[in-house]
């Protein structure tokens, strides 16, 4: 059975998979165009939150993108982090790819080179919404000197994302911290299990008519991150990786765990060792899961005949398929090893 073309992304992103679908089977387009097109449309539609402009604000209350397209037809990639005042952070990516030799641009200067080849902006990634999350995060469970008192009974600082030395370094630094204001920076000392909730990256993979394979992601990254964070979703091999040889990943989850593993390089890697789609997905979670058991995360896989599968850890994981089989986008649940 013939299940190419086929699009699939993490989670139930369904307006992205039917654009990006409609763009391969109807109008015989390409899988990196597809995968853009499929993106763009969660950046616009801010899906989840996790996905564009306003929403997961870092510690200082801003919203930065990170986002990476892949060709597996040449290994050719383009990748944008920590973008500000742009909102089409996976367009950005495209022009990386197509019109540099580079493959990752970050911060300021990457947002310049995209508005310099004519994409729409300054844009203000921030939005009422968003501003308002951060507000109400700084407002809870935020003591007072609380970042300057080195956190009670847990190794966590401030905010999620700082350990205990850091906010350690701040407390002889005075409190100066990244918005200049005072010592109440700060949120809940509780985990980052509070931080997942919305941490939903879209990661793609749709193979074409022609057998191209391509892959890319899009994401706002972690809420209360550190300014300057740059997640997994633009590293190759990490959130997503193609190989028109092999097939394609893509994954989502506690990126700063994940990137340690490249997992989807290790997901296509072991496909192309003769591994199945399945096994190769549960192989690239379990190889995580040993060093981190509570690290929370999931992978899908699919081979170039697509044939696809999912294995997740820590919760519970949806992925969206599009084949040339099906008249409409249908989700699989994967549950947790
Ligand atoms: C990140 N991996 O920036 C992204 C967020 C994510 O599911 O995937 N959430 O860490």
């Amino acid at each position: 059975e013939v299940h190419t073309p086929i699009v699939i992304s993490t989670w139930r992103f369904i307006e992205a998979v039917k654009v990006a679908a409609w763009h391969v089977m109807e109008e015989g387009g390409s899988a990196v165009d597809a995968v853009v097109h499929g993106c763009s449309t969660c950046e616009l539609l801010q899906c989840d939150g996790s996905v564009g402009y306003g929403g997961s604000p870092d510690e200082s209350g801003e919203t930065t993108l990170d986002a990476m397209i892949m060709d597996g037809t040449n290994m050719n990639v383009g990748a944008v982090g920590a973008l500000r005042s742009v909102k089409g952070a996976i367009e950005a990516a495209k022009l990386v790819m197509e019109h540099t030799e580079h493959t990752l641009l970050v911060g300021d200067q990457a947002s310049q080179f995209a508005l310099a080849l004519g994409l729409p902006g300054p844009a203000n990634l921030s939005t009422a919404d968003s501003l308002k999350a951060w507000s109400v995060w700084r407002e809870s469970g935020c003591q007072p000197n609380y970042w300057c008192n080195v956190v009670p009974d847990s190794s966590v600082g401030c905010g999620p994302y700082r350990v205990s030395h850091l906010s350690q370094r701040m407390t002889d630094n005075k409190c100066e911290i990244s918005d200049g204001t005072d010592s109440e920076q700060c949120g809940s000392s509780s985990s980052k299990a509070v931080g997942f909730q919305n941490h939903d990256t879209i990661s793609m993979a749709v193979i074409d008519k022609r057998g191209r394979i391509a892959a890319g992601t899009s994401t706002n990254g972690a809420s209360h991150k550190i300014p300057g964070r740059v997640g997994d979703g633009p590293i190759a091999g990490a959130a997503a990786y193609a190989d028109d040889d092999v097939g394609a990943c893509g994954a989502t989850g506690d990126g700063d765990v994940m990137m340690r593993f490249l997992p989807c390089y290790q997901v296509v890697e072991s496909m192309r060792q003769g591994m199945d789609p399945a096994s190769a997905a549960k192989d690239a979670i379990a190889r995580i899961r040993r060093k981190y058991p509570s690290f929370i995360g999931a992978v899908f896989a699919v081979n170039r005949l697509g044939v696809h599968a999912g294995a997740c850890h820590g919760w519970l994981f949806q992925y969206s398929v599009q084949d040339a089989t099906m008249n409409d986008v249908q989700v699989f649940t994967v549950h947790p090893d």
